[in-house]
């Protein structure tokens, strides 16, 4: 049986990437941080098969404490700070997990994994807001980064260690370029499940508008069940390499907000959003959009899910789990 570890096992990515992983029949460790972290009952829940073990990205001897027990082959790095607007105003905070957490965990497996033949592979959660004010349309693994934030720089830093650990110690470490992808688990402070949950809400007529930011950004949204099967077919390539990872189809907020209030049964949404300055970032990633062409030809990986029925499904879910809220339910 193979052994997997995950950081970030409670983020959306986390959750689906360990019930992916049990059904191809891996034992799956999670890190998870903290004491008496909320959300370890809930992913126990969800996989039960599920083994929690104790670690931050912040601290390097828990990271090699944990692969010393854990001896796992594939180690899925996806924990950091994630939220863009976060990373303005914890710059600092940012770095720290989201980029020198990368180093750490690259060197706790390369101490414990040893130098030579060393057998744990290494997966790196590397992103698009690499790519910030984009030098080419679409964006590719040669297109050169511009981070816009400083989650942007943080992941820059970490996508170019893991390439560097990979050369300098032949560490098997491959980095997925992902694109936006979202889900009935987003976390409710990105745009797309801040519109969905607020949209079940007014529809429940439990709330009368939605503040929001910047309108115009366009990005290239998929649905996470589908991305996490991209990660699992890099670390099973014999070569380490990186790949992006996207739809090739890009959609403004606009367009997402017109698709979304169409599920529910308006015919404009213009009456029910306000625009908040809190919401600007102070440098902006204008527009996404993924070239997945070495994906698909070298994992043969494309995704399932379309952006409109990605929308429907988040907005659905929403409706049921707001109402469920609102009868005190959850
Ligand atoms: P997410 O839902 O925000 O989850 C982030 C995870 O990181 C959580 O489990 C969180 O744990 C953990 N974490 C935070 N600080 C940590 C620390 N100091 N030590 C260990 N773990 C820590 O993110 P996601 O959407 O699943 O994304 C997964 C990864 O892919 C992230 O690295 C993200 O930056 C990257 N990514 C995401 C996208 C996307 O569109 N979703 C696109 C490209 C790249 P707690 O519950 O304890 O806070
Ligand atoms: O949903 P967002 O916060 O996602 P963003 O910044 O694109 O980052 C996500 O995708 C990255 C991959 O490209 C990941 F690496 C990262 O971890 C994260 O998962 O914002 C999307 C767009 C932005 O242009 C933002 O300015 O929506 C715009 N926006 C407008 N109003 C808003 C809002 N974003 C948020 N979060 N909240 C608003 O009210």
């Amino acid at each position: 049986m193979k052994r997997a570890l995950i950081t970030g096992i409670t983020g959306q990515d986390g959750r689906y990437l360990s019930e992916s992983l049990a059904a191809k029949g891996y034992q799956v460790f999670g890190m998870i941080r903290g004491q008496a972290n909320p959300k370890a009952r809930m992913v126990q829940d969800e996989n039960p098969r599920l083994e929690l073990v104790d670690g931050d990205l912040r601290d390097m001897a828990s990271l090699i404490a944990v692969l010393e027990q854990v001896q796992p082959d594939e180690v899925y790095n996806l924990g950091a700070i994630s939220f863009v607007q976060l990373s303005f105003r914890q710059p600092e905070l940012t770095a720290e997990i989201t980029g020198l957490g990368v180093l750490r965990m690259l060197d706790a497996v390369r101490i414990v994994g040893g130098m030579e033949n060393n057998p744990m592979r290494f997966y790196q959660a590397s992103s698009s807001e690499m790519f910030g004010k984009v030098r080419e349309v679409p964006q590719s693994e040669t297109t050169p980064f511009h981070p816009r934030s400083p989650y942007g720089v943080a992941k820059m830093f970490g996508h170019n260690i893991t390439v560097n650990y990979r050369e300098a110690y032949g560490i098997h470490a491959s980095s997925g370029i992902l694109f936006n992808h979202e889900s009935e688990r987003r976390g409710h402070e990105f745009v797309t499940r801040k519109i969905t949950s607020s949209l079940a809400r007014i529809k429940l007529g439990l709330q009368d508008t939605i503040s929001l930011g910047n309108l115009e950004s366009q990005r290239d949204w998929g649905h996470a069940a589908d991305y996490v099967e991209a990660m699992w077919a890099m670390l099973q390539q014999d070569e380490p390499d990186d790949y992006v990872v996207a739809t090739g189809e890009t959609h403004s907020i606009r367009e997402f907000l017109d698709v979304a209030f169409r599920c529910a049964g308006y015919d404009s949404w213009e009456p029910y959003v306000s625009h908040d300055v809190r919401f600007d970032r102070p440098a902006e990633v204008d527009l996404l959009i993924g070239d997945p062409s070495k994906a698909k030809a070298k994992l043969g990986w494309e995704p399932k899910v379309s952006f409109e029925e990605l929308v429907r499904r988040m907005y659905e879910s929403d409706l049921i789990e707001e109402d469920k809220a609102a009868r005190g339910m959850r």
